[in-house]
């Protein structure tokens, strides 16, 4: 009996030692440090919402133009049905998070009865005088559960001001107007362009304005900072300073896509940034996401012409792959026609590529999948490798400080058919990665299926289908230790 009791005790006490050894190894590993910069919370958040739709629409749609001159008759804006419950429900259906509506385009023509301007809505015959499209939108949003977001174009060829400094008060005002009555708002567009000739109050001429002074960003961003604090709010810009333009309208960021750049090196209308505004810096200062902006159309508004000219789902599906399978956030314009709903092509490309999405990357073959690690983070468990497909997007796998490449297995159930591999890195602690190759394990060799190089927010990698049990991903370079929250594969 006795020494049955002594086994016994010894056997717990090797157990307790063994637990009490691995729990303090877990506790002395740290948790790796941040590569900066990082992203605030809201561009967490803006990142997570993948897919934002554009909605433009204004007097351009009644007037068959692109850029409006600012000379309009406000009569001319007369939607016999708009529907902004419609637009919201195709796009939550698509799967898109926020809407962004130009509430006033180049023109100058305000889509809310501002107090500001007569170049508005409620000198139109649109519910006499008494309609608001922001209101009504920003209404269909929150029933909806989605985000809203605002277009106010700085430039305005309807303003008489427009130049002088009086305009950027006009401005301001009407921004203010905007963020108290229709907020909370979770981004703000201001579109660098400015084609210089318009209206402006009836003296119809060019004017030149200095991009990079004029608007004087900062000042307008603290004001409306003081009416919805910042950290819910983001701004788009060609510079950011929350979000910057991708440097194209067709749909798509670089390859490499790093969220770092040096807000210095760029401002709106510089010429020569585009190629840099679409692949970001490696060693940029700041977190500046792009967003991928790009129209279902040719045009960002409604033009009977375009109708059979929608982009098809098979298109909308590459722009996916080549915007939010790059990392960015695409933001896609519908434009309602002047009914003032979305156009029943526009509707069923919308479906269409909805359905592709739900058909190529629905199932996820990767799920609770087994995952070897070549090195693991103080080989604590909760850095392993399993990490990426717990279906958690907080947990990560990481490798020990110093070890900049380093390759993981997936094993599938078993031999499946493969044609995208979906990685995430934990940005939170900023974007690490500089390049990785995939291999499929076919018999006993391993086959290279891609070579790639940054991954940040998501990588989605199109690979020509390759049936396999095993997929190997090998970080081959990395600013740190590589962190990667989560691996997908269908
Ligand atoms: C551009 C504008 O000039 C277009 O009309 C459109 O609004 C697009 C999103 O941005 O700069």
């Amino acid at each position: 009996m006795k020494k049955w009791r002594i086994i016994w005790l010894n056997y717990a006490a090797t157990v307790f030692c063994n637990v009490l050894f691995f729990q303090l190894q877990a506790q002395n590993v740290k948790e790796p440090a941040p590569v900066y910069p990082v992203p605030t919370e809201a561009q967490l958040k803006w990142h997570e919402m993948e897919m934002n739709a554009f909605i433009h629409f204004t007097i351009n749609t009644f007037t068959d133009k692109e850029w409006g001159y600012g000379d309009e008759n406000p009569a001319l804006f007369n939607p016999s049905g708009v529907d902004a419950p419609q637009w919201v429900a195709e796009l939550k259906n698509a799967g898109f998070k926020g809407l962004i509506l130009t509430a006033k385009h180049h023109d100058g023509f305000a889509l809310w009865p501002s107090k500001y301007t007569s170049h508005s809505i409620k000198n139109s015959p649109y519910k006499n005088g008494k309609g608001d499209i922001v209101k009504e939108l920003s209404d269909a949003v929150k029933k909806g559960g989605l985000k809203l977001g605002l277009y106010l174009s700085p430039w305005d060829r309807n303003h008489a001001d427009y130049g002088t400094g009086s305009y950027i008060t006009y401005y301001r005002k009407q921004l203010s107007e905007l963020v108290k009555n229709y907020g909370p708002l979770f981004e703000i567009w201001f579109d660098g362009a400015n084609g210089g000739d318009g209206f402006y109050g009836g003296r119809r001429e060019a004017r030149k304005i200095n991009g990079a002074t004029y608007y004087n960003w900062p000042a307008t961003i603290r004001m409306v900072d003081s009416i919805q604090p910042k950290p819910q709010i983001l701004f788009f810009s060609d510079a950011g300073p929350d979000i910057r333009w991708v440097g194209n309208e067709e749909g798509h960021v670089g390859k490499t896509n790093w969220n770092n750049i040096t807000p210095d090196t760029l401002y709106a209308g510089k010429s020569g940034i585009n190629s840099l505004l679409n692949t970001g810096s490696e060693n940029g200062t700041q977190w500046i996401p792009a967003e991928t902006d790009v129209s279902i159309r040719s045009g960002w508004f409604y033009h009977t012409r375009e109708d059979a000219k929608v982009k098809t789902p098979e298109k909308l599906f590459d722009i996916y792959l080549s915007s939010v399978g790059r990392g960015s956030t695409l933001l896609l314009n519908i434009p309602p026609d002047r009914t003032g709903r979305f156009h029943e092509n526009d509707v069923a490309s919308l479906r269409g590529f909805k359905e592709l999405l739900n058909r190529r990357l629905g199932t996820n073959l990767a799920k609770k999948s087994k995952v070897t690690a070549s090195n693991t983070r103080g080989k604590n468990p909760r850095f392993a490798g399993s990490a990426m497909t717990d279906g958690n997007k907080e947990t990560y796998w990481a490798t020990d400080d110093g070890v900049t490449s380093a390759s993981f297995e997936i094993e599938l159930d078993n031999q499946k058919t493969v044609q995208y591999i979906l990685l995430q890195e934990y940005i939170r602690l900023g974007q690490r990665v500089k390049s990785f190759t995939i291999e499929a394990l076919q018999g006993s060799d391993w086959k290279l299926l891609a070579e790639e190089t940054t991954i940040g927010y998501k990588r989605i990698v199109n690979v020509t289908p390759v049936t396999t049990q095993k997929i190997r991903v090998t970080i081959t370079a990395s600013k740190a230790c590589p962190l990667i929250s989560n691996v997908e594969v269908f």
